[in-house]
This record gives C-alpha cells, structure tokens and sequence, in this order.
C-alpha cells in the first residue's frame, strides 16, 4: 500500500510561495560577484544528497555517530521528560534516518503513542520515510509537511493539541550565520508553547586537526561532494567546468569559530557556462566559496539560546566530548 491510501498517514502541502531562488540566478550571481560563492543548499541534487549519506559513514566525520550515540543513550530520558498526555513529535529535516527511529521508539515506550510531524521541501523523501515507518510501528500516526521550516512550524503548531517535541538534528544550525541562527530559534520559538522543547543537535568548537579532517577526509568523499556542485553546473546550466582543476579546501578558522569550505582552481583559466552565457577567468588559486559549518562553544550555545527566549534545560555530549544535543525550553 503507499502511503497515500494508508490509514495512519495524511500530508499537507503548504500552499505559500517558496520564495527561494533558482539555480541558475544563484550560479549567475554567486559566480560573477567577489569573492565569488554559491549557497550550500544547492549541494544537495539527487548525487549530492547521496554523497552527504557516504560522508555520514567516513570515518573522520564524527558528528553523524556522536549524535547517534547520545540519542542511543539519552532517549528514554528524553522521552520520560514529558509527562502526563499524549505527545506530539516535530522534526524538521528529513525523518528517514536511524536517529530519528532512536526517539520515535523512545516516545513509544513511554507514551504507548505518537503522532510524528515532519515537515521537509520534499514530498517523496517525506512519502519514502513514512512508508517505513507507518510499517514499522502500529502505534505511529504520520502527518507529513510539505514546506520550509518556518512555515511548517506553523503549521505544527496549529495541528499540536498535545504537548510537543521538536526535533533538529545533524548540526544542520552549522550552515547558519549566528545571526541566521539566531533568528532562525526565534522563529521556532514562537511555535512553542511552555510545555514544548526544542530538541537541536550542534556540533562543537574543537581542534583544528580533527575538523579539517572531517571536512577533508582521506578517502575524499567530501571533495567529491563539493565538486559535484560543478558536475551540477556543468549538467544543468551547460557548464564547461573542468573537474581536475578545482581543488576541494577545508579551512577552520578559530576566531570565529567557522570551517569555510572553498573550491580552488588550480590554475589560471576560462569556464563558459552556456546556459547562462557567462564567461569566467579564474586566477589559480582563487576561490569559489561554497559552504561554512559553523562550530559552537557550550556558552556559545547558551546564549544562542538565550538570544532566542529559550533556556537549555539539558544538554548532553557523547563520549568523546565532540558534539552536543541540547534540549531547550521556552521561558
Ligand atoms: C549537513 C550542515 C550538518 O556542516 O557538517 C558535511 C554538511 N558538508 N560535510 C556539516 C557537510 C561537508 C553538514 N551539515
């Protein structure tokens, strides 16, 4: 049965205009502007969105398991935090992943029901998973949301009678400004009501070494995701990028707290994009900024949190002290 027909599953389609920009504006802006950049959001096409699950398995990037790790810990206690009612759990991102079946099954032993509200832009990596797990838990009920996160969190605010959980994970805040982030918890924080928490996995200020190593790994799974942004450029917008002569870099810079992520030509040299009739000079070792995952320090996180009404009630690391999820409360 697909999910469409299933008894447990509904989906709402927001019906506000995405007001987010194309590709092609973005590429011919982003190239042409100094230094020139190109949003991460367009990272992830179908082979890019394949490559981001390889890099969850390298063994340098840490942060997919750490989390994994103090989920598998924590949530029972997660779970057992709300008491009393039934419970409503919001995700923000895609619920396909193991991480988010640790808190589902977690809700489950303590509440014997859940109702699961994950709102993403795509309908079928939304379809996909509530099939799974409309099959794998009977005491499950999806309601799926098709839009952006504030609009969805709208929507989840609305729909919730019961207390709420919203969830978001992955440091996925790691490709916001501070100021982005900033508003961004504000905006979540007016969909909560005081019995409701903000769930959010943020990966940790550390050593240069180990974050450039995951950002870089050795076997170069994310260089082949930041390059195929090119491929990308090159399929969809008649690009001409020659693939061996842009380096994948990963640089941290403490100060701020920030790893910049840059494709690097490696000589001088011309790239026409015919689809948007645009010629390029590259001079070596200029740059293409494509990505920034910013890293937080724990008082960093708490005043975030702070900036946005919300106070961490708890917060928890994994073993190796690397990555921290922290449960935020409105006040
Ligand atoms: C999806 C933003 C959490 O910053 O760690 C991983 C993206 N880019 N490797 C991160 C990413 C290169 C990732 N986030």
């Amino acid at each position: 049965m697909g999910p469409g027909a299933h008894p447990r599953y509904s989906i709402f389609r927001s019906d506000h205009e995405q007001h987010l920009t194309s590709f092609a504006e973005e590429v011919e802006r982003g190239l042409a502007s100094s230094p020139r950049s190109i949003p991460c959001r367009f990272l992830y096409d179908e082979a890019g969105s394949q490559l981001f699950e390889e890099i969850c398995d390298v063994p340098e990037y840490y942060l997919t398991r750490a989390e994994r790790e103090i989920l598998e810990a924590r949530a029972d206690e997660i779970a057992g935090g709300f008491t009393g009612g039934p419970i409503t759990l919001a995700e923000l991102g895609s619920g396909s992943s193991a991480k988010t079946r640790l808190l589902i099954e977690g809700l489950l032993r303590s509440h014997g029901r859940l109702r699961y509200l994950p709102v993403d832009i795509s309908p079928s990596i939304l379809e996909e998973s509530a099939l799974d797990l409309l099959d794998a838990y009977d005491a499950l009920e999806v309601r799926a949301i098709v839009s952006e996160y504030q609009e969805g969190l709208r929507h989840v605010h609305a729909d919730a009678a019961a207390a709420k959980l919203v969830v978001w994970l992955g440091s996925s805040i790691g490709n916001l400004t501070r100021t982005e982030a900033t508003s961004f918890l504000q905006g979540v924080r007016r969909a909560l009501e005081p019995r409701d928490r903000l769930l959010v996995g943020i990966d940790l200020r550390k050593d240069r070494t180990l974050l450039e190593a995951a950002y870089d790994d050795a076997a170069g799974v994310t260089a082949r995701f930041s390059l195929n942004l090119l491929t990308r450029i090159n399929r969809e917008l008649g690009g001409g990028f020659d693939l061996e002569a842009f380096r994948h870099r990963a640089v941290y810079d403490e100060n701020e707290g920030r790893v910049i992520i840059d494709l690097v030509s490696q000589r001088p040299q011309g790239v026409r994009v015919d689809g948007l009739d645009l010629e390029l000079v590259f001079d070596v070792g200029e740059a293409i900024h494509i990505e920034d995952s910013w890293k937080y320090s724990e008082a960093e996180i708490d005043a975030l949190a702070a900036r946005a009404r919300l106070a961490v009630e708890r917060r928890w690391l994994d073993s190796a002290g690397r990555f921290s999820l922290n449960l935020l409360a409105p006040c």
